[in-house]
């Protein structure tokens, strides 16, 4: 009886440990790909905070979240959506003002059942940036789902999703010219199109869920 009660222990920790060690946005994006095949390392966020997100997300939000929540929801609210959301394609958009690492904001994105957010085409874009100026009254820079750790050049959306559509501002992405820049702002320039920035940066982000 002893032994079971040490065996169901070590499987718990085994568990954990699995889970610590899953962790990560390529997993997500390999599942959920259509290109089979890709290949890319875990890691922790400390030693590679890019793109990277737990396998399972906690159930509740944080207590940053919970006060991003009271002051930084979208007025619009839609029923399909929930509070806070607003639907656009059969979608749900969600801005979230309070700054957070690209890392970070996926997490936040996931404890509510998103993602970051994908923009597959300019009137979805729009959309997002009307949702900023409403939020913001400015054309706010943010984070939205596109990182390329994987392969420089090579983007992808973090939830998977095919990465057809772009609005890159003109010598973006530029990957800071050696600097390592792997995940996607928007409303960047005074022409509010596309950069890649370092993800460690904080910057308010846009989450999308589908219906
Ligand atoms: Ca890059
Ligand atoms: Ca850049």
């Amino acid at each position: 009886m002893r032994w079971c009660v040490v065996g169901f222990i070590i499987s718990l920790f085994r568990d954990v440990v699995e889970l610590r060690e899953g962790s990560g946005c390529e997993e997500a994006l390999i599942s959920r790909s259509s290109s089979p095949g890709l290949q890319v390392q875990a890691g922790t966020e400390e030693e590679d905070p890019l793109c990277l997100v737990e396998k399972h997300p906690a159930a509740v939000p944080d207590a940053d979240l919970k006060k991003e929540k009271a002051t930084s929801d979208l007025v619009k609210r839609s029923d399909r959506c929930g509070h806070g959301w607003s639907q656009f394609n059969n979608r749900c958009f969600r801005y979230i003002s309070g700054a957070q690492t690209w890392p970070r904001a996926e997490r936040n994105c996931r404890s509510m059942g998103a993602t970051l957010a994908s923009v597959h085409d300019v009137h979805e874009y729009h959309e997002i940036q009307r949702l900023v100026l409403t939020a913001t009254h400015s054309y706010q820079q943010a984070w939205i789902g596109g990182c390329d750790i994987h392969e420089d050049g090579h983007w992808m959306w973090s939830d998977g999703s095919a990465f057809g559509y772009a609005d890159w501002c003109p010598g973006e992405p530029n990957n800071g010219r050696g600097r390592k820049q792997d995940c996607l702002q928007m409303n960047f320039s005074s022409a509010k199109c596309w950069d890649d920035l370092q993800c460690q940066y904080k910057l308010p982000y846009v989450c999308v869920k589908k219906i």
